[in-house]
C-alpha cells in the first residue's frame, strides 16, 4: 500500500515548506518572524502529523474493510519518548523535512530535542508496549493499544547533594500536537453502589458513581509508511463538571469535588515499578482504562458485526501484565449483564478473546487487591470473580482430586483474603507468557506451578524485541551507514540482512570505521555528561554502562562497590596499565524506594571522590546522569562499549535494554539472567563477558544461605570496601549515611551482591583485557550487532500474532 502520493524530492521540499507555513500561520496564528522554536516544532508535527492521517485512515479503512481481526494491546504504561524523529523517518520525510526546514531558517535536529518525552511508563513494560505499537504498524497487524492518558507521567529526576529529587513532568504544558480528541468516544464507568439479580446469570448493577472516560487517538506509522495503528488513550472527566446546588449555597470547594474525584484518575502515572501502590486511586486507574477499552470494543465489534458470537474471531485481547487484569470480568460482565449470553457461552467467548503476559516473578511485584475493596468499588465484579472462581476450582477437584486448590484459588486466603490478579489473568487466558525462555520455564517451575499443572498447555515463551527503528537507525545513524555500506541499503526493511556484517568482523577498514563511529557518539555523549555532570571525560577511555531503573535486583550496588574496589586498586598501583573508564549510571527509583534512593546517593558520592582524586584522574571516572527517559537512553546506548546487565540470576524476567546495546555493537558484561542468556546463544560465547551464579545456583544459596560474614572473608578486598563505605569514607559529612545499606549486605545478602562479586570483579578484569586488545574488542562488536537482529519487535510481533493472536501480518516479519 502506498500512504501519499510520491514527489520528486524538490518538489516535496518546497510542499513541506508551505505545509509548515500554513500550519504555523493557520493553527498557531503567527506570523513566521514572530515564530519561536516551539512554534517551529509545533508546526513541524502538524506537518507531520497531515502524513501520518493519510496513511492512518487507509490502514484503518482497509482493515475494516476487509473485517480483518485485530490485536486490543491493553497497557497501564506507554513509554513512548519523543515522535517526531522517528515519524519522520518511518514515513521517509526526514531529509525533505530537514531541508524544508533549513531553507526557512529552522535547524530540524535542534528543534526535535524541545519536543517533550512522552513518559507514560516506569521502565521495561512501558517501553516494551511502545516497541509492539510501532512494531505492529511495521508488520500490518491491524492493532488499537489502549492506555491512559495521564496529565503527568513519570516524575523528573534532580540529583540535588547527590540525592535524588522528584518534579512532576508536565508533558501536556504545551498541548499534545500528535493527538486528536474524540469526544464522540466517551463511556460511562461505574464505581460502587449495588447489585439486584435479574436473570439465570443476569445481574443489574446500579453504580453510586459514574465517570466519563474521554479517547484521545494518536496514529503510530510503521516503517516506510505502509500501515499505522492507533494508540487509544483514556481521560477521566466528571459528568456534573459543576454542582450547582453546591455553587449557589456558596460551597465553592463542594461544587468542584465531583470534578476533582472524577478527574483525579488520569491525572499521574504511579511511579513504581514492580511494587504495587496499593492505593484505591490505582484499582480506580486500572479498573476505568480497562473497562473503557472493553465497552470501546465490544460497541465497536458489535456496530461492525451486529454480534458478539464471533468475538473472538475478529479481536485478540492481550494484558500487558495484570494491571488489566479485571478485563476478565469486565468482558463476562458486557457478555453476561448487557448482551444477555448464558455463563458457559459468556466464559468461552472471554477465555478465547483474552491472553496475557507476564512481566515479572518477583513474589512482591504480585498484584493483589483486598476482596473487601473490590466488593466496595466493583460488586459486580466481586461477584463475577467468586463465580469464575467457584467453577474453576470445582472443575480441577473433579479432574484432579489431590489439587493445591488453596494455591490456584483466585482468592488469597492467608492474608485477610486478597483477589489474586495474576491467577485471575492466568485463569480467564487462553495462553499465558513469559518474555524470555529462561524466565517462562521459571513461571511454571515457581509462581505458576500449580496452574501450569492445571493447563500444561497455557504458558508459553515469547522472548522480547526492540524497535530496530528507533533503536539502530535513528539512535545510532552513523552504525546504520556503515551497515547499510556493507550489507545493503535494504538492511533498513530487513533487519535479518545485519547477518552479513559478521563476515566482517576481522576487516580492519571496518573495524576502524566502527571505532571513528563509536567515538563520535561518545563524544555526544561526553557533552551532555560535562553539561549535566560537571566531569569532562575522554571519548577515548571505555565507557561502561549500566542504565535502567534503580531496583536491588538490578545490583547498580555490586557495580558501584566494584567500581569502588577498582579505584582502591590502581591508587595503590597507580603504574600499572589500568584499562582507563568512565562508570556511567542513570536511572530513577521510585520515590518512596529508600534502599534504592541511597544507592543512587551512593553512586554520587562515589563520583565525588573519585572524579576529584588526581591519582587516578585519567583512569576513572564516575558519573551519575539525572533524569533518564527514552531520550537519554537514544543518546547513551550507541556510546556504550560495555553494558551492564547484571541482575542477580532469576529475577529479570528478560531486559530489554541489553538487546539495543548489543545490537548497537556494546559488549555484554552480565549473568546468566532473562534474555542475556539468549543473547548469549546468538553472539556466542567469546563474545559476551557472563559471570555469577545461575538461576539454580541462586535458589540453591536462598535455600542455604552462606553467612555474609564468611563471603567476606573469602573475598578479597571486599571487606574494606564495605568498612570504608560503612564508615563514611565516601560521606564525610555523614559517616553513617550508609551505615544501613552496608548492615542490610550483612545481614541478608538476599539479592547475592556479596557472593557474585568476586565473579565480577574478575569478569570485569576479563574485560580490561580484551579491551586492551582492540581488534579483539572490535571483532566482538561486529558479532554482537550482526547476531542481534533476531531482538527485533518484528520478530516478537510476529510470534504473538503466530502463535497467540492468529491474525496474519500483512508484511511477513523478516528477522
Ligand atoms: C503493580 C506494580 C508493578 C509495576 C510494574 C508490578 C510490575 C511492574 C512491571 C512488570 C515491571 C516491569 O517493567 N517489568 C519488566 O518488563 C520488561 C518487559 O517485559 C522486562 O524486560 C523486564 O525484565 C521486567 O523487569
Amino acid at each position: 500500500r502506498t500512504a501519499a502520493v510520491h514527489f520528486e524530492p524538490d518538489d516535496q521540499v518546497d510542499r513541506l515548506k508551505s505545509e509548515i507555513l500554513r500550519k504555523l500561520t493557520y493553527s498557531l496564528g503567527k506570523a513566521p518572524a514572530a515564530a519561536q522554536a516551539h512554534d517551529w516544532l509545533t508546526a513541524g508535527i502538524l506537518a507531520t502529523r497531515d502524513h501520518a492521517i493519510d496513511v492512518w485512515q487507509a490502514s484503518t479503512k482497509e482493515s475494516y474493510a476487509t473485517g480483518r481481526k485485530r490485536v486490543y494491546y491493553l497497557s497501564l504504561e506507554f513509554l513512548i519518548g519523543r515522535s517526531l524523529a522517528d515519524t519522520l523517518n518511518n514515513l521517509g520525510l526526514t531529509e525533505p523535512m530537514t531541508r524544508a526546514m533549513r531553507e526557512l531558517g529552522v535547524d530540524l535536529p535542534e528543534i526535535e530535542t524541545i519536543e517533550p518525552d512522552a513518559a507514560l511508563g516506569n521502565g521495561g513494560l512501558g517501553r516494551l508496549a511502545a516497541c509492539y505499537m510501532e512494531a505492529m504498524a511495521s508488520t500490518g497487524v491491524p492493532a488499537l493499544g489502549y492506555g491512559i492518558r495521564y496529565d503527568h507521567g513519570l516524575f523528573k529526576q534532580g540529583i540535588e547533594n547527590g540525592r535524588q529529587i522528584e518534579r512532576p513532568e508536565d508533558w501536556l504544558s504545551f498541548r499534545n500536537p500528535w493527538e486528536f480528541e474524540r469526544r464522540e468516544a466517551s463511556y460511562r464507568i461505574g464505581f460502587g453502589g449495588s447489585v439486584a439479580a435479574s436473570g439465570p446469570d443476569q445481574v443489574v448493577w446500579t453504580p453510586e458513581e459514574t465517570v466519563f472516560a474521554v479517547a484521545y487517538d494518536t496514529p503510530v506509522v510503521g516503517w516506510r509508511g505502509r500501515d499505522s495503528t492507533t494508540l487509544r488513550l483514556w481521560r477521566a472527566r466528571a459528568m456534573h463538571p459543576l454542582s450547582l446546588d453546591a455553587f449557589n449555597k456558596g460551597d465553592l470547594v463542594g461544587a468542584v469535588a465531583e470534578r476533582n474525584r472524577a478527574e483525579a484518575i488520569s491525572k499521574v502515572l504511579y511511579p513504581n515499578d514492580s511494587t504495587p501502590a496499593g492505593q484505591e486511586l490505582r484499582l480506580r486507574q486500572e479498573f476505568f482504562f480497562t473497562s473503557a477499552s472493553l465497552q470501546d470494543l465490544v460497541h465497536r465489534h458489535h456496530r461492525q458485526f451486529g454480534s458478539l458470537d464471533n468475538l473472538a474471531e475478529k479481536a485478540a485481547i492481550q494484558l500487558n501484565d495484570t494491571h488489566p487484569s479485571l478485563a476478565v470480568a469486565e468482558l463476562m460482565r458486557l457478555l453476561l449483564d448487557e448482551h444477555k449470553f448464558n455463563w458457559e457461552k459468556a466464559w468461552e467467548i472471554t477465555n478465547a478473546t483474552i491472553s496475557y503476559t507476564n512481566h515479572t516473578l518477583l513474589p512482591e511485584a504480585l498484584e493483589t487487591w483486598p476482596v473487601a475493596l473490590v466488593e466496595r468499588l466493583l460488586p459486580r465484579h466481586m461477584q463475577i470473580i467468586f463465580g469464575i472462581n467457584a467453577r474453576f476450582l470445582d472443575a480441577v477437584r473433579r479432574r484432579s482430586p489431590d489439587a493445591d486448590l488453596a494455591s490456584l484459588s483466585l482468592i488469597d486466603e492467608h492474608h485477610g483474603r486478597r483477589v489474586r490478579m495474576a491467577n485471575l489473568a492466568f485463569v480467564g487466558s487462553h495462553t499465558v507468557n513469559g518474555v524470555s525462555a529462561l524466565h517462562s520455564n521459571l513461571m511454571k517451575e515457581t509462581v505458576f506451578a500449580q496452574l501450569h499443572r492445571a493447563f500444561p498447555e497455557r504458558i508459553t515463551n515469547v522472548t522480547n524485541g526492540i524497535t530496530p527503528r528507533r533503536w539502530l537507525l535513528n539512535a545510532n545513524p552513523g552504525l546504520t551507514r556503515l551497515l547499510q555500506e556493507v550489507c545493503g541499503e535494504a538492511v533498513a526493511d530487513d533487519i535479518g540482512l545485519v547477518r552479513q556484517f559478521g563476515a566482517h568482523a576481522d576487516d580492519r577498514a571496518v573495524q576502524e570505521r566502527l571505532a571513528a563511529i563509536r567515538r563520535d557518539n561518545k563524544l555526544r555523549l561526553a557533552k551532555v555528561i560535562q553539561q549535566d555532570c560537571g566531569v569532562v571525560v575522554d571519548p577515548e577511555v571505555l565507557f561502561d554502562v549500566q542504565i535502567k531503573r534503580v531496583h536491588e535486583y538490578k545490583r547498580q550496588l555490586l557495580n558501584i562497590l566494584e567500581t569502588i574496589a577498582l579505584y582502591n586498586a590502581i591508587r595503590s598501583e597507580p603504574y600499572r596499565d589500568w584499562a582507563p573508564r568512565v562508570k556511567v549510571f542513570a536511572g530513577k527509583a521510585a520515590s518512596n524506594y529508600t534502599t534504592a534512593k541511597s544507592i543512587i546517593n551512593l553512586i554520587n558520592d562515589v563520583a565525588a571522590v573519585v572524579n576529584n582524586d588526581i591519582t587516578t584522574r585519567d583512569r576513572l571516572k564516575v558519573v551519575f546522569l539525572p533524569n533518564y527517559n527514552v531520550s537519554l537512553a537514544e543518546l547513551i546506548i550507541p556510546a556504550a562499549d560495555l553494558s551492564e546487565q547484571i541482575s542477580t540470576a532469576g529475577m529479570e524476567a528478560s531486559g530489554t535494554g541489553n538487546m539495543k546495546f548489543a545490537l548497537n555493537g556494546a559488549i555484554t558484561i552480565g549473568t546468566l539472567d532473562g534474555a542475556n542468556i539468549e543473547i548469549g546463544e546468538r553472539v556466542g560465547a567469546d563474545n559476551i563477558v557472563i559471570f555469577g551464579l545461575t538461576a539454580d545456583e541462586v535458589e540453591i544459596a536462598k535455600r542455604n544461605p552462606r553467612p555474609s560474614a564468611e563471603v567476606i572473608r573469602a573475598t578479597p578486598h571486599l571487606e574494606g570496601v564495605l568498612d570504608a563505605v560503612a564508615g563514611g569514607a565516601y560521606s564525610p559529612g555523614e559517616r553513617d549515611r550508609y551505615a544501613q545499606l552496608v548492615e542490610g549486605l550483612r545481614l541478608n545478602d538476599w539479592f547475592l551482591v556479596l557472593r557474585d562479586f568476586e565473579s565480577y570483579h574478575q569478569a570485569q578484569r576479563r574485560v580490561d583485557a580484551l579491551w586492551a586488545d582492540r581488534a579483539r574488542w572490535w571483532q566482538m562488536s561486529v558479532a554482537n550487532t550482526a547476531h542481534c537482529a533476531w531482538f527485533s519487535a518484528d520478530r516478537a510481533i510476529g510470534e504473538y500474532a503466530e502463535r497467540i493472536w492468529h491474525v496474519p501480518a500483512g508484511q511477513a516479519a523478516r528477522a
